[in-house]
């Protein structure tokens, strides 16, 4: 698992290797009934509750390198399944509506339901989440979906994943609700990833992932159907599969996703864009996260444009295929400048996107920055623990492997193990060539910077 970094800051290897070691440590590889916690195995923070940060922060680093450990954390999620048919059916919905914060597989929803004092009134604030941070559900079919892309694992799919692809798409099929006036189907009143927007409608991380959450469902609805396998008759009784998903497919084109705007801005919610804009310096420069909240209280920062972590750009992030280069980059460079980070899983996204947008000296700035959150010289970041999901991070395009190499002026080279469809491979990658060897005994095809190949053995590409 070792990823190798020749850098002029020797600061980096021990920093990858700092991450590697926790990733390794916190993780329950051995029982499935248990989850990561957000705050790894040190200490108590969050009360060991597992959160999205598992499914698209942590958990592809186990897809791509210890396939049997996704495995694992997967079947944890399949565990915890009657907990998230339960929620649905108390909020009155259909299908597997996940726990915003899971922990005990039966327990259902454990987010508490009350949080800090609020600086204006003293007053306990209400924590939303649990009840209206909807995104969770389907961010894990597409951890579901990722590791079926790059592991091929059939068997896991038979029996437990597709039974998630399907049921978290049949919630989201009884979620959405009839815009008379527009005459779509909208997603209101949530929290996006952003956490200090509450009670939006529209929220484009969450319109978006819902679309392709129904979208996947109907697709192996469809794909099991035809091969009438046993598989399909089981799940076609257990979740009413021949009622529930036409039904999710007459809706499905009528959902309403927030598009861009003339400047290319997709507006993360319906109202974002329309909330005041004040001057963030002080707060972007904080020494301490969270820094806002001495002099606005949360019901202040929701009617104003500024954003905890990376949302719209956590989207173009996951769903990069479906938007250009002109769109990411207007979105980028739109939401950053109001972005606080005050999450811990807010760097190393929009470092991954400043590369993919070809800043190789930002995305440097905003790795290193991502690397001492719980490295640095200041103590005080990790007073609750270590932040788990920021030691996650590699690419799966729609199915196929991609690897588009960009590295930063100060690091010379990397090298890399990943597992694709159980075969082994050696990434090595330095400033003009990529050298990727094959240790399995099928040829594996994958895309390095839009050229298609396939690689038998080993592969040598100067770029
Ligand atoms: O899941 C995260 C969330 O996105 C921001 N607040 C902390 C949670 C746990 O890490």
């Amino acid at each position: 698992m070792d990823i190798k970094i020749d850098s002029d800051n020797a600061f980096d290897q021990l920093a990858i290797r700092f991450s590697l070691y926790h990733l390794m440590i916190m993780t329950p590889k051995h029982d499935s009934r248990y989850g990561i916690g957000a705050k790894g195995l040190l200490g108590e923070g969050y009360k060991g509750h597992s959160f999205w940060d598992t499914e698209l922060f942590i958990l592809p680093f186990f897809t791509y390198t210890f396939p049997e450990i996704a495995k694992s954390l997967l079947e944890y999620r399949y565990n915890t399944i009657k907990g998230a048919r339960k929620k649905a059916l108390d909020n009155g919905y259909k299908g597997a509506m996940y726990p915003w914060e899971s922990a005990w597989t039966d327990d259902g929803e454990v987010t508490p339901v009350w949080g800090a004092a609020d600086i204006i009134t003293g007053k306990a604030t209400k924590i939303w989440s649990g009840f209206i941070e909807q995104h969770i559900t389907s961010d894990i079919a597409f951890a579901v979906w990722q590791y079926y892309m790059v592991t091929k694992d059939e068997d896991f799919m038979e029996q437990c994943g597709y039974e998630i692809l399907l049921d978290t798409g049949i919630f989201w099929g009884s979620r959405l609700e009839w815009n008379e006036k527009q005459q779509l189907y909208h997603i209101n009143n949530v929290v996006g990833p952003d956490e200090y927007k509450e009670h939006v409608n529209n929220d484009a991380f969450t319109n978006y992932m819902a679309k392709w959450c129904m979208e996947n469902a109907i697709h192996y609805y469809s794909l099991l159907k035809e091969k009438e396998s046993s598989v399909f008759n089981k799940l076609n009784k257990k979740l009413n599969l021949d009622e529930e998903i036409p039904e999710l497919k007459k809706k499905f084109n009528k959902v309403y996703l927030p598009i861009p705007n003339e400047q290319s801005v997709i507006p993360q919610d319906d109202t974002y864009l329309q909330k005041k804009e004040i001057d963030l310096s002080s707060y972007k420069n904080q020494s301490h996260v969270g820094s806002i909240f001495k002099d606005y209280s949360l019901s202040q920062v929701n009617e104003i444009q500024v954003s905890k972590q990376a949302s719209v750009v956590m989207l173009m992030y996951l769903l990069e295929h479906k938007f250009d280069d002109t769109v990411k980059k207007a979105n980028y460079n739109y939401y950053e400048p109001k972005t606080l980070h005050d999450s811990s899983l807010s760097l190393s996204t929009h470092a991954v996107l400043a590369s993919d947008l070809g800043n190789q000296k930002l995305a440097y700035h905003l790795f290193e920055k991502a690397s001492k959150i719980d490295l640095g010289p200041d103590m005080n970041t990790s007073n609750h623990v270590i932040h788990a999901a920021s030691h996650g991070g590699v690419r799966m395009i729609d199915g196929t492997l991609r690897i588009n190499p960009k590295l930063p002026d100060n690091i010379n080279s990397i090298t890399y193990p990943l597992i694709w469809a159980s075969n082994k491979l050696k990434v090595q990658v330095d400033k003009n060539t990529i050298n990727i060897t094959n240790f399995g005994d099928k040829p594996i095809s994958l895309q390095v910077y839009n050229q298609e190949y396939s690689i038998e053995n080993k592969i040598k590409i100067n770029y």
